[in-house]
């Protein structure tokens, strides 16, 4: 088989003092942390669309990066080179999952079922090459937000014949998941939202969104598919406003719909700063609802108000991303995967290496530090102090609701003024440093 990342050998870890740019200083796979090993925590994975897909085009430039597997004039020859390239670079890498949108791998053709089929056509060679490499699918999903017809979104769409188009995607995105043992499925509503509400019917597009997924889960069931779905919440962009909002928007969503047994999220660190929110909030707010999945780790520009899908490079951030994912118990259908695609500028092949490898090792690293501060509890004590009074006797029977509103007055009457203490804030924040 021809090899697209000529010079490029195996990753390896090599430690924190190495000068080799191409070897990881943090990332050691099989290094045990708080009882298991960090791939086993982190569950790396490559997505297809930006790492193998994305050519630098921006909405004022066309392509700026040429690949050597996207050098046929054959949409299939080239889809083949390019899965062949990927499962290269995985090896290579040393990630153990993958994600794909099915319109990543296969190229549409002009009806559905030949679509279909040029799918299925790849979904066997990558099915081939996991079993070779040992290399896993984490999700799978649709794209049905790229081609015109979903112009007006999918689920949300005026028309029911295009809501059926999005359905039939769907249904054989899932297929081929189950397929090739994907751990999970992710909706991304890209286009499930409005341009303008002079043309919407909110209430209509609400329903019909949550008729989609509710199929999705009858479907599920029906064909035995065992994987986690996930909504990924973003707020905007494509749209002006997207449904999937945050995991707040979410999460009330699927209460009303009834979908919550079925649904966790997948956080995207972008996603959440167009929300204006930030990463960490958006992993607690889902830590403490029970709705963490899985993360799409990559980092927005504070400057660039849109996805720009950077790599992650603040170990600031991932140390308390890593700490709130471990303190809500870690992954188990879910990892991290990197939903980022090098700069423009950055055109060589070595590039992507460079993106991953800084990454894993930002995320390695977090995972670390969150290991120190979990064992010695910095933190949790910190925390248990601050809200001990609920321990005590007043707290608990305002907890078992023994007391109401009469009751808590008389207690004031008797007790006079709340004794207060201080939240700490700057002494926290030192101690994090400390650990990082
Ligand atoms: C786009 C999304 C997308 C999803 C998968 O902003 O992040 O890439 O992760 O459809
Ligand atoms: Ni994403
Ligand atoms: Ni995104």
């Amino acid at each position: 088989m021809a090899e697209y990342f000529q010079g490029i050998k195996p990753i390896k870890y090599e430690g924190s003092d190495t000068r080799n740019p191409l070897a990881f200083k943090h990332y050691n796979p099989d290094e045990v942390v708080l009882g298991k090993t960090m791939a086993e925590h982190l569950r790396f994975a490559v997505c297809y669309w930006h790492t193998f897909k994305n050519l630098g085009a921006d909405q004022f430039g066309g392509n700026t990066i040429i690949r050597n597997y996207n050098a046929s004039s054959d949409a299939m020859e080239t889809a083949n080179m390019t899965m062949d390239a990927a499962f290269e670079f995985f090896t290579k890498l040393g990630v153990n999952f993958w994600c794909f949108h099915d319109r990543d791998i296969a190229p549409e053709a002009d009806s559905l079922s030949e679509t279909n089929k040029r799918l299925d056509k790849l979904v066997q060679k990558a099915k081939k090459l996991q079993a070779d490499t040992g290399v896993k699918l984490l999700w799978g999903t649709t794209n049905a937000f790229s081609h015109r017809r979903f112009m007006a979104g999918a689920g949300t769409n005026p028309s029911p014949k295009v809501f059926a188009y999005a359905a039939s995607q769907i249904k054989k995105a899932m297929e081929i998941t189950k397929e090739l043992g994907g751990q999970g499925y992710v909706f991304w509503g890209g286009r499930e939202g409005y341009d303008t509400l002079l043309n919407t019917d909110m209430k209509k597009e609400l329903d019909h969104m949550a008729l989609l997924l509710q199929m999705a889960v009858d479907y599920k069931k029906k064909i035995g598919f065992k994987g986690q779905l996930y909504i990924e919440p973003k707020p905007k962009e494509p749209t002006k406003h997207q449904y999937d909002f945050d995991a707040g928007s979410c999460f009330a969503f699927l209460q009303k719909y009834n979908l919550l047994d079925h649904f966790k999220m997948n956080v995207e660190a972008n996603h959440a700063t167009l929300a204006g929110h930030d990463f960490c909030h958006e992993l607690a707010f889902c830590v403490a609802n029970g709705i963490l999945g899985s993360v799409d780790a990559n980092r927005g520009d504070m400057l660039l108000g849109w996805d720009t899908d950077q790599f992650p490079t603040n170990i600031y951030e991932a140390t308390l991303a890593m700490y709130i994912i471990l303190k809500g118990g870690g992954f188990t259908t879910g990892g991290l995967n990197f939903d980022a695609h090098v700069r423009r500028q950055s055109i060589d092949h070595v590039d992507i290496f460079y993106a991953h490898i800084g990454a894993m090792d930002v995320f390695a690293r977090g995972l670390k530090s969150a290991a120190r501060m979990i064992k010695d509890k910095v933190l949790e004590n910190a925390i248990n102090e601050r809200y001990k009074g609920w321990a005590g006797e007043l707290g608990s029977k305002i907890e078992n609701r023994k007391v109401g509103f009469e009751e808590l007055e008389s207690y004031i009457f008797e007790h006079g003024e709340p004794e207060l203490q201080s939240g700490r804030q700057e002494l926290l924040e030192n101690l994090l440093n400390d650990y990082i």
